[in-house]
């Protein structure tokens, strides 16, 4: 690619639809092809999906898988940043039980960066990720109003145990949760460049912002039912079919699209194959929770969505999106309060934001970092005039 190539042509036509498709920048941790879906560093999805967290997070910093050594001493490094504060907990307290957990999620980024911020891009990065699994923990339990009793956090655990000890929930099996969360967090670390979340973060860092406030309106963009909170709508999607019956759930698909409402979890903006996200969780449900009546439900689903969808010639992907499965995953071990379920993805995307972050920051243009983010907009209706 040289400096001149002609990359994409703008035309008037390209004006007010959000930047879509408009080549703004390279991205060093992720891409996404129509049929694959996302790649992290080169590697397809499918082939980590099964890979600790950590190492993972450090593919995303490193752009290399970690050695055994080098695995050991991340997870011991992540270990010496996790201490949270108490006073998180404190601010946690004031917040409304009633506000959406992703504003609860955002107020928490935030208010670490207040309490602790180095300014240095990737130390406050890693921090932050140090201090996710914990700060998630209080903001369940805190918001759910399960104050007594809370487990000290035990910083050398694993980022999921960490998580599942503060949380401490009776009655659910605590290693199916601990592996139904690793295998989320790693689907959903990164997803290139451009969604809106990663773009909003790394445009609110080009402005010298800190780690912690891009993070957290990250968070907010993620928050918006048109991005993250889509998984949340998918399994109260699924809730509302109650049945894995195939005629019964065509006849509900049927219904939706007559009441112009959307399938959830079938179509992708990119895709145009099923996600391969959606395939790793059809098989892990397929393993751990085969008789789940949720995930009987998706199942049926997969099979009845596509078909239908098909007969609309304007769909460009009537398959499965990452969306579809994760609901019922998560609600099997536990987590059966949808309103929570983008707090996950926000926690996982912490790690493929900051580490964009700090590639923008510290490496593009041989390390002088991309400038503060200033697209153009045209004037419209509005002609010079003066006061009288
Ligand atoms: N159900 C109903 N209609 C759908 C549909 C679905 N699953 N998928 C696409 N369509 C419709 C679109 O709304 C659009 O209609 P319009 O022309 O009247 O505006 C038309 O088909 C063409 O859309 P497209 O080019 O195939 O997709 P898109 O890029 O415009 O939209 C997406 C992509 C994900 C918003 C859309 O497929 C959708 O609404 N899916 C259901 C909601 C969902 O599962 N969201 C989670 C997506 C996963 C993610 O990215 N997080």
């Amino acid at each position: 690619m040289g400096d001149d190539d002609s990359l994409f042509t703008v035309t008037s036509a390209h004006l007010n639809t959000g930047l879509r498709g408009i080549p703004v920048g390279t991205c060093r941790t992720s891409f996404v092809t129509p049929t694959e879906g996302v790649h992290y560093c080169g590697y397809p999805i499918a082939e980590l999906a099964h890979l600790a967290p950590e190492d993972v997070v450090y593919l995303l910093f490193n752009k290399e898988l970690p050695t055994p050594e080098q695995a050991e001493a991340f997870r011991a490094d992540l270990a010496k940043r996790g201490t949270v504060p108490n006073s998180l907990a404190a601010v946690f307290h004031t917040l409304p039980n009633d506000g959406h957990p992703m504003d609860w999620l955002s107020v928490g980024i935030h208010t670490l960066g207040m309490m602790e911020t180095t300014g240095d891009w990737k130390e406050d990065a890693l921090n932050l990720i140090a201090r996710m699994p914990r700060l998630m923990g209080l903001l369940f339990r805190i918001r759910e109003g399960r104050l007594d009793n809370i487990p000290e956090d035990d910083v050398n655990g694993s980022m999921v145990q960490r998580f599942v000890r503060t949380l401490d929930l009776d009655g659910v099996d605590h290693d199916l949760m601990e592996k139904i969360l690793a295998t989320y967090l790693v689907l959903h670390m990164d997803h290139g460049g451009g969604n809106l979340s990663t773009f909003t973060g790394k445009a609110i860092a080009s402005g010298h912002a800190t780690v912690y406030a891009s993070i957290a309106g990250a968070m907010n963009a993620l928050s918006g039912p048109l991005h993250g909170r889509a998984n949340q709508s998918c399994l109260e999607f699924v809730l509302r079919i109650g049945t894995s019956d195939p005629d019964e759930v065509e006849a509900f698909v049927r219904g939706e699209l007559a009441a112009k409402r959307p399938v959830f979890g079938f179509g992708h903006a990119v895709l145009r194959a099923e996600d391969p996200r959606a395939t790793v969780q059809f098989a892990l449900g397929e393993e751990l929770c085969p008789d789940d009546e949720n995930f009987k439900i998706i199942r049926t689903l997969r099979e009845v969505a596509p078909r239908v969808l098909s007969e609309n010639e304007k769909i460009s992907n009537p398959n499965a999106n990452v969306d579809i499965a994760s609901g019922a995953l998560l609600h099997h071990v536990g987590f059966t309060d949808p309103t929570y379920y983008t707090t996950f993805f926000g926690w996982a995307r912490v790690a493929g934001i900051g580490a964009q972050i700090i590639d923008e920051r510290t490496v593009m243009r041989g390390g002088k970092g991309t400038p503060i983010y200033r697209p153009k907009y045209i004037a419209e209706g509005q002609s010079l005039r003066h006061l009288e």
